[in-house]
């Protein structure tokens, strides 16, 4: 449909210029003759007339239903209208106005201030430029380094990875030039899916790594964070409050975002970077899982993030990440788990035996503390010539960690928080403590071992803290 664009001078036609509106070129009334023919040699369509008058809309109307736009001085404004309406009174009309409500303003209809320009058109814009300059900054700061160390938090979450995947695609690097690091480990089972998936490595470095990094970056977390001490951090970008003045070379902190990678969907964009498939995933799912779908924290910068990388992420990987499926060989395991599961002083005890892959171990620790009267899951599987062990309770309990490593940590690596932890020990470790790896021994070592430990006699001189 054709739209008509009334205006006395050549306004309109200087704000709109070429652009075609609803896919056809617009017709412009204008009062003046030479208007029209400058714009009908600039390739336009246009008719000139008393706009006061109804003659000039007699020929423009086809239909009677065209959507017009006027923009003309408020004193004007009554007797265009009037006599537009005199021949189109079904047409929809915008009015551009100054400030000020336009009088005499036809019932239905709508007006738009000019205001609205600076608003909605040149402040994004200027805002896109400046960002596009820090962006620049950013890039020209890391250039010359020859390795780059991208840091998240302890168990980075989805969106401190997303994030970080983000900069490193940013600064146009590689997993060898720019790694993705923690000093921790990546605990959740749905994040740890989210890197397979995704086919993200987060490497797991100790402090003393740090001197073989030119640079340091921060996502989602800030220096004050971190018991190890950064001899210098280059940049932060970050959606949580200021704790402590961050020192940083670069800082960008926005408490009002709802999640890190929103402020990273705006560098990439600003930097016309294209977004992959794959990190677009990566970023939706950070953007998700840290305002829990848009519902907590979410602000408008983070709806506008989520709804451009909405089209660009791959929607099946990302219902694999949030709801992994299981293979039928996995049932089979947890069948035969939940049938030898071993109750005892609110400690449910269940080994699978051969798995396929890990995240069934903490997904099942997860389920079964769920179970009546259960206190404390204690979960173990054989994956990869390893024994995974999870371990859950309510709580209110002694700290999982402090029991885990008291109970395992002579065999292997064991560990965690308050109310999770884990134990991965390689099955050679325990042939030589146990001499053998029958499902029932395995089993069975690992209920003794956590129950001595659940006591505070671990093997390890097991430590009470509680
Ligand atoms: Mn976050």
């Amino acid at each position: 449909m054709r739209y008509v664009l009334i205006c006395p001078d050549d306004f309109l036609h200087h704000l709109l210029g070429g652009t075609t509106l609803a896919g056809d070129p617009p017709l412009y009334l204008v009062a003046d003759a030479g208007v029209r023919t400058r714009i009908a040699r600039s390739g336009g369509q246009a008719l000139s007339g008393n706009l006061d008058e109804p003659a000039i809309y007699r020929r423009a109307f086809r239909t009677g239903r065209e959507a017009v736009l006027v923009a003309a001085p408020a004193e004007r404004l009554t007797k265009i209208l009037a006599a537009l309406r005199a021949v189109a009174p079904q047409a929809p009309v915008l009015v551009l106005r100054d400030e000020e409500e336009p009088a005499g303003l036809p019932a239905g209809a709508t007006s738009l201030s000019l205001s609205a320009f600076g608003e909605r058109v040149i402040q994004p814009e200027l805002e896109r430029a400046a960002l596009r300059a820090r962006v620049e900054r950013v890039r020209q700061h890391f250039a010359p380094a020859e390795r780059v160390l991208i840091m998240m938090q302890d168990d980075p979450d989805p969106d401190a990875i997303a994030s970080a995947l983000g900069l490193r695609t940013l600064l146009g690097r590689n997993r060898g030039s720019a790694p993705i690091a923690t000093f921790g480990t990546i605990t959740r089972p749905e994040n740890r899916t989210m890197c397979r998936i995704l086919d993200i490595e987060v490497e797991e470095i100790h402090a003393r790594a740090l001197d073989e990094y030119d640079r340091v970056a921060m996502v989602d977390v800030q220096p004050g964070f971190f018991q190890e001490r950064f001899e210098q951090v280059d940049l932060v970008i970050d959606h949580h409050p200021e704790d402590r003045t961050v020192r940083a070379l670069l800082k960008d902190i926005r408490p009002a975002y709802g999640a890190t990678s929103t402020i990273l969907t705006e560098y990439l964009r600003a930097a016309e970077v294209k977004i992959s498939q794959r990190l677009a995933t990566a970023l939706l799912y950070g953007i998700k899982s840290d305002t829990l779908h848009l519902e907590r924290g979410g602000t408008r910068a983070d709806m506008d993030a989520f709804a451009s990388l909405y089209p660009l992420a791959n929607h099946s990987w990302l219902r694999r990440i949030e709801r992994p499926e299981m293979p039928q060989e996995a049932l089979d395991a947890l069948a035969h788990g939940l049938a030898h599961r071993q109750l005892i002083r609110g400690v449910l005890f269940s080994h699978l035996g051969s798995l396929p892959y890990v995240d069934l171990v903490p997904q099942f620790a997860d389920l079964c503390l769920q179970v009546d009267g259960v206190e404390w899951s204690v979960v173990s599987g054989i994956v990869n010539a390893e024994v995974h062990i999870s371990v859950r309770n309510v709580g209110y309990v002694k700290s999982a960690g402090d029991v885990v490593r008291a109970a395992f940590g002579d065999l292997g690596a064991a560990g965690g928080h308050r109310a999770m932890a884990k134990a991965v020990i390689r099955l050679a470790e325990w042939r030589a403590e146990l001499g053998q790896v029958s499902a029932e021994v395995v089993s069975q070592g690992i209920m003794e071992r956590f129950l001595r430990a659940l006591d505070g006699n671990g093997p390890g001189g097991g430590t009470d803290r509680d």
